[in-house]
């Protein structure tokens, strides 16, 4: 069902409490059985997988159990209205709403027994992860960081066998080891992250700590899971009380969990699905042998951009990527930084150019507030695949690789400015910021990339780079 907004309806704005809840009466069409577990109940796992698997031509045979990852919240919520939500899509013109009823069952990620019953369940085919960049836990080398406090806790738990791990890799490798146990055969492991080689990625950290607990489980996986590799594309900014209010008025129900989202998406796949998978095709999924062009267009142009915008926009005193686009020395940063990525980018097949003026129509889509300070979280992570690719690049060429840089710049003097960074590695950039000079940035770009850091030309280049935005306080 879609709707579209009347501007003629008189209803009141907020509607209050009477009306009637989202429930099960408007679901689109019947539940469909379990066939995907998903791990990240996020806002963009129900963008852009939720919305993929419910406009597939076989939606009625695949639904989706999703698992929340820290917090229980979004599945007590969810739970609530029968899993189904509202997906707000945010275009110029106007909000349209469609309920989507492809997540049959929302589940508190802390449920692992549920995750193992569901995972070693014969028709499940597919498990998806949102579980953010940094939760793999990869060191600067690329590898699964086995000392991360987090992963040894896990570790600590899976051996002894009591209590239950608590980092989704801990909980995959746990549920994986039920499958295993169940003998219920190979299956794909979706990566839906914003990483490099996501699918190498993940079956790396997977196969990394289930090594680490259990040499016969790493072996079956190897043998029997897929690791499908991803790009995927929908901005989904973080859902805001007016959203809601916004729901309420257009659709006539009470929805706690909207979601709004850019009217564009996009989804890239490569690999294969031995136990099947929807055809997200026929929602425009497009799947391709090699997918390594498309994922660095993606995570360069798009979210290389978004992370200088977020750090230089911030320092500038701009809440939004919008209100950051229009400051001219945002603006220029990024584009010059695009030059640099584009150079790196084969041939015409990408149509960068056209890809380029598309973001910036996206990023500027004033209705949606994506606000700067959701996407500067993680930047430790997020720069090793939005700017260090593109620097090291550019320097193979004999170039400076400025643009680069200068987005690790501006990370590092948000770092110094803001009030709480979030941050795998807040306490090594708290660390490191008491240090002076130059020496402050070489200790910030080793937790980065050490490579790099000892690279004395470009500590200098980045020390040179700073301040290029000012250093305003950052409260956020
Ligand atoms: C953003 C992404 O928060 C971030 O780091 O760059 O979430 C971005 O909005 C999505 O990748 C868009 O597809």
């Amino acid at each position: 069902m879609t709707m579209t907004e009347n501007a003629g309806d008189t209803r009141p704005a907020q509607p209050g409490a009477d009306l009637p809840r989202l429930n099960r009466s408007l679901r689109p069409a019947a539940k469909a059985p379990v066939r995907i577990v998903h791990l990240g109940l996020g806002a963009f796992h129900r963008s852009h997988q939720a919305w993929y698997t419910h406009r597939a031509g076989d939606a009625a045979e695949w639904g989706i159990a999703s698992f929340t990852g820290r917090r229980p919240d979004a599945a007590l919520a969810l739970a609530e209205q029968d899993s189904l939500f509202t997906l707000v899509e945010r275009g110029d013109a106007g909000d349209s709403f469609e309920i989507i009823g492809s997540i049959v069952d929302a589940v508190d990620g802390a449920d692992v027994a549920r995750l193992a019953e569901l995972v070693s369940a014969p028709a499940t085919a597919i498990i998806t992860l949102t579980i953010t960049e940094a939760a793999y836990r990869l060191g600067a080398d690329g590898l699964l960081d086995l000392r991360a406090p987090d992963v040894v806790a896990d570790l600590d738990v899976l051996a002894r066998r009591t209590g239950s791990p608590a980092t989704p890799l801990g909980r995959l490798a746990f549920a994986l080891g039920a499958r295993r146990a169940a003998g219920t055969g190979p299956l794909a492991v979706v990566c839906c992250d914003n990483l490099a080689s996501n699918g190498t990625v993940a079956r790396r950290a997977v196969t990394g700590l289930a090594a680490a607990w259990d040499a016969g489980l790493a072996a079956w996986i190897e043998a029997n899971v897929s690791f499908v590799g991803t790009s995927v594309d929908r901005i989904t900014p973080r859902t805001t009380e007016a959203d809601t209010a916004a729901v309420e008025a257009a659709c006539g129900y009470r929805d706690t969990s909207p979601v709004v989202a850019e009217p564009f998406r996009n989804w890239v796949l490569s690999g294969d699905f031995p136990a099947g998978r929807p055809r997200w095709e026929d929602a425009g999924a497009v799947f391709v042998d090699d997918i390594e062009p498309y994922e660095n267009r993606k995570l360069w142009l798009l979210n290389g951009a978004h992370s200088l915008l977020a750090y230089a926009g911030q320092l500038r005193g701009h809440a939004t990527v919008a209100q950051a686009l229009q400051d001219e020395l945002c603006r220029r940063a990024v584009e010059r930084f695009w030059d640099e990525a584009e150079a790196n980018l084969p041939g015409p097949d990408l149509q960068i150019p056209a890809y380029r003026a598309a973001l910036l129509e996206r990023f500027g889509n004033g209705r949606i507030a994506h606000h700067l300070a959701q996407i500067a979280m993680d930047g430790s992570t997020k720069l090793r695949m939005r700017a260090v690719p593109v620097l090291l690049a550019e320097r193979a060429r004999g170039r400076s690789g400025a643009a680069a840089a200068l987005m690790i710049a501006a990370w590092m003097d948000y770092g110094a400015a803001a009030a709480q960074l979030q941050d795998p590695l807040a306490a090594g950039v708290a660390a490191a910021n008491s240090l002076g000079g130059a020496e402050r940035t070489r200790a910030l770009l080793a937790l980065v990339d050490p490579d790099l850091a000892a690279d004395a030309a470009v500590v200098d280049l980045i020390e040179d780079l700073r301040g290029m935005f000012g250093e305003r306080a950052v409260s956020r």
